[in-house]
């Protein structure tokens, strides 16, 4: 079995239609992570957050609401507050709250239903608060309102989603960050840590089957959405960490050999055969920090838990 070959890219191709048919011709057939949050995979990826065995959502939040003043210490009343993929803005509230009243909050996201219904919130419980949602996909440039490009700003990323890029496309989002910021701006960013592979993968294939779920969901989404026929049961999840790597992989493996259909096109399935739907990258707080200087940021100021779990960690343009 090779399924180790072939990187799992971020966003290589935003078109569902095509990812899948592209990734489906593969040696080892491969489809982004990015295309696991429909509605019912974000739900899904909701309630993973929840699980006993995920740790890192709760880990950085515990992080967030210890250090939030420190975190965004120094920024004034002109300031921006900028989060790439921001999603339910949930976490962000711990740094709004240190916020004075003027900042202006700029959430990214693909999503402008979550957008809208982050801004609502928001401006109900902070008044004072300046919410300027912008629609788009953080891995591609991203363009700030023109009014904001001289404020001080910081750039927010957590939640570890720089654990689906691997070091090369790490270190290019990285620098994309930091030409869509200000000049002199402070980057804020969530880091899952390097630990045990036995709680690694546990937290990757939980008892309840969550995750098995989110992963499955997929195969789900590719029927209804493109006229797919693919025999969901025939399909079990599974995630391996691979220490060389440092990665955690999620897998779909066909228990069966079998054919499939999507879009009218065929692909054949080996018994064992899987197609590679995730990679969840762990960098040690060093590793992480290269990257950050090969990317042309200073390293600042780094949070963790006592139990070094997560990292947040501090940069600088
Ligand atoms: C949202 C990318 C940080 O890698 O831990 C959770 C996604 N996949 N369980 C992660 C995920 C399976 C998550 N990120």
């Amino acid at each position: 079995q090779t399924r180790h070959q072939g990187a799992v890219h971020a966003a290589p191709a935003d078109d569902f239609a095509d990812a899948v048919l592209a990734g489906l011709s593969k040696p080892q057939k491969a489809i982004s992570s990015q295309f696991l949050y429909d509605a019912r995979g974000s739900a899904l990826f909701e309630e993973i957050t929840g699980l006993p065995e995920y740790y890192p959502t709760r880990t950085e939040t515990a992080i967030l609401s210890a250090y939030a003043a420190e975190m965004v210490d120094g920024l004034g009343a002109d300031g921006v507050l900028v989060e790439f993929g921001s999603g339910s803005s949930v976490k962000t509230e711990f740094l709004l709250s240190q916020l004075r009243p003027g900042v202006v909050y700029v959430p990214v996201d693909v999503s402008e239903s979550a957008l809208y219904e982050a801004a609502q919130r928001l401006s109900a419980r902070f008044p004072t608060l300046d919410v300027r949602p912008v629609a788009g996909n953080f891995s591609h440039p991203i363009r700030l309102p023109e009014d904001l490009k001289a404020r001080p700003a910081i750039g927010f990323f957590p939640g570890s989603t720089i654990g689906n890029f691997g070091p090369p496309d790490a270190v290019r989002l990285l620098r994309s960050f930091g030409r869509a910021l200000p000049d002199v701006s402070r980057f804020i960013i969530g880091v899952d840590l390097k630990k045990e592979a036995r709680r690694l993968v546990a937290a990757y294939n939980d008892r309840e089957g969550v995750t098995a779920a989110f992963n499955l969901n997929l195969l789900v989404r590719i029927n209804r959405e493109l006229a797919g026929d693919f025999d969901v049961e025939s399909f079990r999840h599974e995630a391996i960490y691979d220490p060389r790597a440092g990665r955690i992989e999620m897998h779909l493996v066909s228990d069966v050999t079998q054919d499939v259909h999507v879009l009218g096109c065929r692909f054949r399935f080996k018994a064992g055969e899987s197609i590679h739907t995730e990679n969840s990258y762990k960098y040690t707080a060093e590793q992480f920090r290269e990257m950050a200087g090969a990317a042309g940021w200073h390293v600042g100021r780094l949070w963790t838990d006592a139990n070094t779990d997560f990292s947040v960690h501090e940069l600088f343009g």
